[in-house]
């Protein structure tokens, strides 16, 4: 189940920056493949959480992982432990046997100890660390899995450490040590499974962010989740080749103290595939950062939704025919697994939205972006040409209003008005005129802004291809795929990837595997309204905690319970709907969104890890105290919003209330009392719920 009660200052008690851990002798490790190393959405987990980390355990919380130079260098500040603490002592230890460590604190919020371990220093042991793994549980890596192998060095130095650490701590303080060691993902698991089978004197957690088994699965074509319990687990993962993986991952999942996975359906597909149900759901969160300004994201939305409309004018150009004023941004972003990410479906529906908005709404336009690193031969001429020429007329037209403003005043020195003529002369026009006509092009907007390679099995492409969605200008759907994530030196955006999510309008992430989903997340947080699934862990958690998630910008599409064609027609329904909102509505909406912040934010949600180490000290060390976070935990609820109607079952639109007396111009005009009104209301209303 999913908790949280008790009252913030309750909580607070708990983040002492580790003083009482400090007088346990208690210790917390937490070991990933990605602790300052950028791979995927574990990164961003551990780094997110670091600041209630460090401000709960403080110096008796220490990150492990892999030291890869690239990251490192940039995110890491190299330092010494205190010369006599047990961290610094073990570091010793473990470089006196020829490891390179490298040890320091992160340079995130929080800035968390870290200690990272360089593989290649202890690849000469690899093949003692293979023996022993094959001894002690069976499992035989294979000498050809590089990753496999880096996994295999990674755990035994992390254990080899631990081990040490614990000598240390035992010397040197005098209370007997009580260490935790968290795990995540089978690429750090090998540390757990050579902690066990040294029964070395630790409490152990294993989190699961997605089986292996599960992603491989689902991306066949597989009705994953109507057969799960038919699989047979070992010949599937025998037939993928990734057996050995699986049995890491299995190993690692069964031996842990306590075993979390980061949302129910995951934990569901671990009691399958992995045979073990979890004994702790440890949702993600978000570091949440709160404007003082109450409306600060909105001002931020209009601030870069005016730098993506300047993208558009470029990409468009010779078919700008559109009003950018009723124009929406829908995306969808992240891993390029196209079907697991809903990125099939999105395409398919986004044809369907083509087809309503042109028949019952053909003033709005809708420009949907397809963000998915994939291989290119970077950016293609087409796109950069449109942004180059409505540069040069920009350049143009403000370099002949400067010389305007001084025509001008010149005449009015001399006490007349001037005439239209003597402002805008001959040679102006012919610049303009010139900057006008580079605007003409042949062909259509491209579907893409790069030269993906082998773009003829591109899956968005074939996508794009087969339902038609080719930029004309008829269409009011229009495509832009960026095949590559967004960074502020984007020659075409300028914008990096928070600023562009800030300036849509919407977030569709129709994800069919998705074991949390931190592209919602994210989009909340920052008060955009985002199209979720019952599939993916984030959409479930909501469901559970919102009485009417839709009035507040979580559109939650079925893809467990109803077909593959009825899911494309929520998705493409709930679009519709979307597009149909006016400003004023759209408006009430994000504030609506952003107020789910908190349910997102590692302030509360830290508290499932807290639960989940305490579980695994207390059967390792019986005599601590009970756990004693359970009776800060119960279950947090946001209920429909009070301006809200009761939706109609017909119209699938719960949208917020549309004005009596507004027009679509009146933003100004939002009404604020009744929303405030409600703000206060709910946040009264958690303490207690
Ligand atoms: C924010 C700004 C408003 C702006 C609005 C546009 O709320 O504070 O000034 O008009 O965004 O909203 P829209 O949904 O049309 O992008
Ligand atoms: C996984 O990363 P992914 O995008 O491959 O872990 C993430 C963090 O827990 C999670 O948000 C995501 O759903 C998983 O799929």
């Amino acid at each position: 189940r999913f908790y949280r009660g008790g009252s913030q200052n309750d909580l607070l008690a708990f983040m002492d920056r580790g003083e009482m851990a400090a007088l346990e002798n208690r210790w917390t490790f937490e070991a990933a493949w990605e602790v300052a190393n950028k791979v995927g959405g574990i990164y961003t987990v551990i780094r997110s959480k670091a600041y209630v980390s460090t401000e709960e355990l403080g110096e008796q919380y220490c990150l492990l992982g892999p030291y890869k130079e690239h990251c490192a260098r940039t995110e890491v500040e190299e330092a010494d432990f205190p010369v006599h603490g047990p961290l610094q002592l073990a570091v010793n230890k473990m470089r006196e046997q020829g490891f390179k460590l490298h040890t320091g604190t992160w340079l995130v919020d929080g800035n968390p100890q870290v200690i990272l371990f360089d593989i290649g220093s202890g690849a000469w042991k690899l093949d003692e660390y293979k023996q022993e793994l094959w001894d002690k549980t069976n499992i035989g890596i294979p000498h050809l899995d590089v990753e496999a192998n880096d996994a295999v060095i990674l755990g035994y130095l992390v254990a080899q450490f631990i081990g040490e650490f614990r000598k240390a701590a035992e010397e040197c303080l005098d209370t007997p040590p009580r260490i935790v060691t968290h795990f995540h993902e089978w690429q750090a698991g090998v540390g757990l499974i050579a902690l066990r089978t040294r029964h070395v004197d630790v409490a152990t957690v294993f989190t699961t962010h997605a089986t292996l088994l599960g992603r491989y699965l689902c991306a066949g074509n597989t009705d994953f989740y109507n057969n799960m319990e038919n699989f047979n687990v070992d010949e599937e993962a025998g037939k993928r080749q990734i057996y050995h993986r699986y049995c890491m991952e299995r190993a690692a999942s069964h031996m842990a103290h306590t075993f979390t996975t980061v949302s129910e359906i995951t934990g569901f597909e671990a009691e399958h595939l992995l045979k073990r149900k979890p004994d702790v759901i440890t949702p993600n969160g978000l570091n949440v950062k709160k404007f003082s300004a109450l409306h600060e994201f909105q001002n931020l939305h209009a601030i870069s939704k005016d730098k993506i409309h300047e993208f558009v004018r470029g990409h468009f150009y010779g078919h700008y025919d559109f009003d950018l004023d009723k124009t929406l941004y829908f995306f969808i972003a992240g891993r390029y697994e196209f079907g697991n990410k809903g990125a099939d479906i999105f395409i398919e529906a986004l044809a369907r939205l083509n087809h309503f908005l042109k028949s019952a709404m053909p003033d709005v336009t809708v420009v949907a972006f397809l963000i998915f690193p994939a291989k290119t031969n970077n950016f293609n001429v087409e796109s950069l040409r449109g942004h180059a020429v409505t540069k040069s007329l920009r350049e143009a037209i403000n370099e002949i209003q400067q010389k305007i403003g001084k025509r001008m005043y010149e005449i009015c020195l001399n006490g007349r008005l001037p005439a239209p003529g003597e402002l805008l002369l001959k040679e102006d026009t012919v610049k303009i005129k010139r900057c006008i006509y580079a605007l003409q092009r042949d062909g259509l907007p491209p579907v893409t802004t790069h030269n993906v390679v082998d773009d003829w099995n591109d899956p968005v492409l074939n996508g794009v291809r087969r339902c038609q969605l080719f930029n004309t200008c008829h269409d009011r759907v229009k495509i832009v795929f960026h095949p590559e994530f967004l960074s502020s030196t984007n020659p075409l955006f300028g914008l990096d990837y928070e600023e562009f999510v800030r300036g849509c309008h919407l977030g569709v992430f129709p994800s069919y595997y998705e074991p949390w989903g931190y592209t919602p997340a994210e989009c909340t947080v920052m008060g955009i309204p985002s199209i979720t699934t019952n599939l993916s862990g984030f959409g479930c958690f909501m469901q559970e905690h919102i009485a009417d998630p839709m009035s507040y910008g979580i559109y939650i599409v079925d893809r467990r319970y109803i077909s593959l064609e009825g899911s494309v027609q929520q998705l493409a329904q709930f679009m519709y709907d979307f597009s149909r909102l006016n400003r004023r509505q759209r408006i009430i909406q994000r504030n609506r969104t952003e107020r789910l912040s908190d349910l997102l934010d590692w302030r509360n949600l830290g508290i499932y890890y807290r639960h989940a180490r305490t579980k695994a000290l207390h059967k390792v060390y019986p005599e601590m105290a009970a756990l004693e976070e359970e009776r800060y935990i119960s279950k947090l609820n946001y209920p429909r919003p009070l301006s809200e109607p009761p939706s109609p079952s017909s119209s699938r639109p719960t949208t917020p209330a549309a004005s009596v007396h507004g027009s679509d111009d009146e933003e100004d005009s939002v009404d604020e009392e009744k929303e405030l009104e409600e703000l206060a209301v709910n946040s009264s209303d958690h303490g207690s719920r």
